[in-house]
């Protein structure tokens, strides 16, 4: 540090934040200091209603006393475990109740600390998967327009996000994407899964043409685009996927890291849609967002195909120093138990159509193009001021942050994605005070 530069908690400085303009931020910063329940309070003391989770993490809501016990226990009792060539009780009792919590034979868990690298690990063991059957032809990774896998270089290559693409080079070789199935021309003010575009998913079809089944080793799409405006899959377009996947052999991924974990009012989105995939990424909602976690939940004949050599040698040369980490599986454990008690996937489904129509009221809003839903999420797209892209919706953010409200937003749409604990109270309060700062936003 420079000589003489401060220490003292109020210089901004030295964190170089995350997604954030740091200068602007720290020009006129926005500071959380406490969260319970719905709520955060800001470091002015002001309560902040919490319409996106956190950042789509906060399910059971905040600084849930279950929880709370239970890390503090356990890092009391073990802190760490090394997590390779040894163990400990609650990662195994952990991934055994989150493969019972899966459909068919979705019944394996790799255990990692973030989304981005429960892609990555996914999108390694596709490779390695066609590889030990003697395809390892099979390298080339299909993504989507518009998707979000986290910010590793396997997340971004299959991303679609030109913006966490662009500064960092060739990414990985040998991907290609799927279209984006957005179609406002269409499908604006769809309640729930849009009518056309199904056959966007017929594009993987043009590129098994183009670069042969035999070198194609994954598919890997988020069931609903979370990051890139609340993006709902039109009608029978994963199916048609599944479909496709399985004519060619193609592993078919769902990024689930915003979908898990009750957000559509189902567990899973794979159950939501009835599509059932290869492999399963998730992270945020599996422990709450209390301590950093993530996963990738692997069907049966992937792993077992792993379980063919000398049962001395390593099958997957992969792992993170704290996959399952202890706290980390205290967390989620409790989070499991607070999904299941308080049957908040089903309160999400059943709340789900009180949440649609509040946000479909916003409709006529100033500047409002568009407003899609599903489960407790929903996107808002305001038109975009003319050669200033994303200006409208940071405003908004501003003003809903000045009035005790917490919103997320991406160029200009904006999502919501409150805790499953929500009320209708809260619902009401949310729109009433969005709506409040449309109508003032330029
Ligand atoms: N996949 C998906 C579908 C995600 O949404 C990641 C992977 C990466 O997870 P980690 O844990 O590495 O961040 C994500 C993360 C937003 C927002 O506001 C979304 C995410 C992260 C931060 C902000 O849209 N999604």
């Amino acid at each position: 540090m420079a000589q003489g530069a401060s220490v003292s908690p109020n210089n901004l400085e030295a964190f170089w934040m995350p997604f954030t303009a740091n200068r602007q931020f720290k020009a006129n910063p926005r500071l959380l200091a406490g969260a319970k329940d719905m709520h955060y309070t800001s470091a002015d003391g002001r309560r902040i209603l919490d319409g996106t989770a956190g950042l789509w993490c906060v399910n059971a809501g905040h600084c849930r006393t279950r929880i709370v016990e239970a890390v503090a226990r356990q890092v009391a009792e073990m802190d760490y475990a090394p997590a390779f060539q040894m163990g400990h009780p609650k990662s195994f009792e952990l991934a055994a109740r989150l493969a019972a919590m899966l459909p068919g034979d979705l019944d394996h868990v790799f255990f990692t600390n973030s989304g981005s690298e429960a892609v990555d690990t996914a999108l390694k063991i596709a490779l390695a998967y066609h590889r030990v059957r003697g395809e390892g032809g099979r390298t080339r990774l299909i993504g989507r327009e518009r998707g979000y896998h986290g910010v590793g270089f396997g997340g971004i290559s299959v991303g679609g996000i030109v913006s966490n693409r662009k500064m960092f080079g060739p990414m990985l070789a040998g991907v290609d994407h799927l279209p984006h199935t957005h179609d406002l021309a269409r499908n604006a003010f769809t309640r729930g899964e849009p009518e056309h575009g199904a056959e966007r998913a017929d594009e993987l079809e043009r590129l098994v043409a183009l670069h042969d089944a035999s070198t194609i080793a994954a598919v890997i799409v988020e069931p609903v685009a979370g990051s890139t405006g609340v993006l709902v899959p039109p009608r029978g377009y994963l199916r048609r996927l599944r479909e496709i996947c399985d004519q060619h052999g193609i592993l078919l991924i769902f990024d689930e890291v915003i979908t898990g974990f009750g957000r559509l009012g189902s567990s899973f989105a794979t159950e939501h849609f009835g599509v059932q995939p290869d492999m399963i990424t998730v992270a945020k909602g599996i422990s709450n967002g209390t301590v950093p976690m993530g996963a990738v939940f692997v069907r049966k004949g992937i792993y077992d195909a792993f379980m063919t050599g000398p049962e001395q040698v390593i099958e997957l040369f992969h792992g993170y120093t704290y996959s399952a980490h202890p706290l980390a599986c205290a967390a989620s454990l409790a989070t499991l138990d607070i999904y299941q008690e308080e049957g908040l996937f089903a309160r999400a489904r059943e709340l789900s159509p009180y949440w649609e129509n509040a946000v479909h009221s916003l409709k006529g809003t100033r500047n409002v193009i568009d407003i899609r839903n599903i489960g407790l999420v929903a996107g808002i797209e305001l038109e975009p001021r003319p050669g200033a892209a994303g200006g409208r919706a940071y405003d908004a953010l501003v003003k809903c942050f000045e009035r005790g409200l917490l919103i997320r937003t991406t160029a200009d749409i904006i999502a919501l994605s409150p805790p499953l604990i929500v009320e209708k109270s809260h619902i009401d309060e949310m729109v009433d005070k969005l709506g409040g700062v449309l109508k003032e936003v330029a």
